[in-house]
């Protein structure tokens, strides 16, 4: 079984983040997503999420495409997450490009084009109009 997995924040769901999981869950046969929790959201990302983890979590458990959701609590995880889940591929949106090349060591590194059009931040702005 050939193991993929991917990290994110995943708040206000939308289509692009869906594209992304689709995309990774086919180069594999199982996909886990390491969902970011609230605390390290807001200590490390400075980032304020809509919806709590669980609810995040609830709405990525729902995904066809996706197999397992764990917690991202720390940057440093990520070896151990390869190691410990036997991961085959690390994947993420090419805004990441180059960011995790450390891994390679470990698992391929695959970056995805993000879907251009689409963002939390541009959906949380356009609300505000
Ligand atoms: N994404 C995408 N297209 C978009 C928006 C997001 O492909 N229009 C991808 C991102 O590139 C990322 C994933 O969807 O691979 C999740 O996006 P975010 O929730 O914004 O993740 P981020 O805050 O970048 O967290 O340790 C890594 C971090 O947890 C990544």
């Amino acid at each position: 079984m050939k193991k993929v997995i991917t990290y994110g924040t995943f708040d206000l769901l939308h289509y692009g983040h869906v594209n992304l999981l689709q995309r990774a869950k086919a180069l594999g046969d199982y996909l886990v997503v390491v969902l970011s929790t609230d605390e390290f959201n807001w200590n490390m990302k400075q980032k304020k999420c809509y919806f709590s983890y669980e609810e995040r979590k609830r709405l990525l458990e729902a995904i066809r495409y996706v197999d397992l959701v764990i917690p991202e609590e720390s940057w440093e995880q990520k070896i151990s997450d390869v190691q410990e889940y036997h991961i085959d591929t690390f994947v993420m949106g090419d805004d990441w490009q180059g960011k995790f090349d450390f891994l390679k060591e470990y698992c391929d590194v695959v970056y995805l084009p993000r879907t251009p059009e689409i963002s939390t931040t541009q959906i949380k702005n356009d609300l505000k109009k």
